[in-house]
């Protein structure tokens, strides 16, 4: 008896600390993953979830990776093409998992960008985390920088009906290849950002954007493990 109890109050903490955490993207389960002949690496096509209205099927800038342990997003901005965010729209209760936690390493870095001057405004690697209210989305931007402070960043859209932005470099610089883990808290971070209550308890996607192209430079950064939980 008492060890099924400990079995019963074992597969209760495991179910209950599953139940806390969503895994938004992993990038584990794509399909038609091509072997790239110059490379020991495999990649494909950015998986179907991520929307880019028009371009998700000419995509040469975001690849899906396998390095023979995980698969991850690639971002490679290519010289002479404007920067492309690409989204996944995927419904979450910030109220209950305010945390968003993923994975991020650069590769390379778009030297010379800064949020200080919109020519320039250039981020090696970003994540976007959206809400929406009426016909208002609501997008925070969380920049990796190669030079600015953390903190920094810029607003964009305050009074446009359609959307607005807010944007703050949470990492800067550091070394390249390495990967490192963000964990934000999303409820808090909007209301410091935007000087309010979120306006939906529900988020309604995430996003990527390497870029540059106000730099022309051509920074790459990996993602991966993009989670929402609790705590
Ligand atoms: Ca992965």
């Amino acid at each position: 008896m008492r060890v099924s109890l400990v079995a019963f109050f074992s597969l209760f903490s495991v179910l209950s600390f599953s139940s806390q955490s969503l895994v938004i993207e992993d990038f584990e389960s794509l399909p038609n993953i091509n072997l790239k002949s110059d490379s020991n690496v495999m990649s494909g096509p950015a998986p179907e979830q991520w929307e880019k209205p028009n371009v998700l099927n000419e995509l040469k800038d975001y690849v899906v990776v396998f390095d023979g342990t995980s698969r991850f997003l690639r971002a490679k901005f290519l010289s002479g093409t404007k920067g492309k965010v690409i989204f996944k729209k995927a419904e979450w209760n910030v109220v209950e998992k305010p945390f968003l936690s993923w994975s991020w390493r650069a590769l390379d870095w778009a030297t010379g960008s800064t949020v200080k001057d919109n020519r320039k405004e250039d981020s090696t690697a970003s994540v976007y985390v959206s809400f929406k209210s009426g016909m208002k989305n609501y997008v925070i931007k969380y920049i990796w920088a190669h030079t600015d402070s953390v903190g920094t960043g810029y607003s964009k859209g305050k009074w446009n009906p359609a959307g607005a932005l807010e944007a703050i470099v949470v990492r800067t610089g550091g070394e390249l290849n390495q990967w490192v883990q963000e964990k934000r808290n999303v409820v808090e971070d909007f209301k410091s950002l935007y000087k309010r209550d979120i306006p939906s308890p529900m988020a309604t996607g995430i996003g990527v954007l390497t870029e540059g192209d106000g730099t022309q430079t051509q920074p790459q950064a990996d993602y991966d493990n993009f989670v929402a939980s609790s705590n």
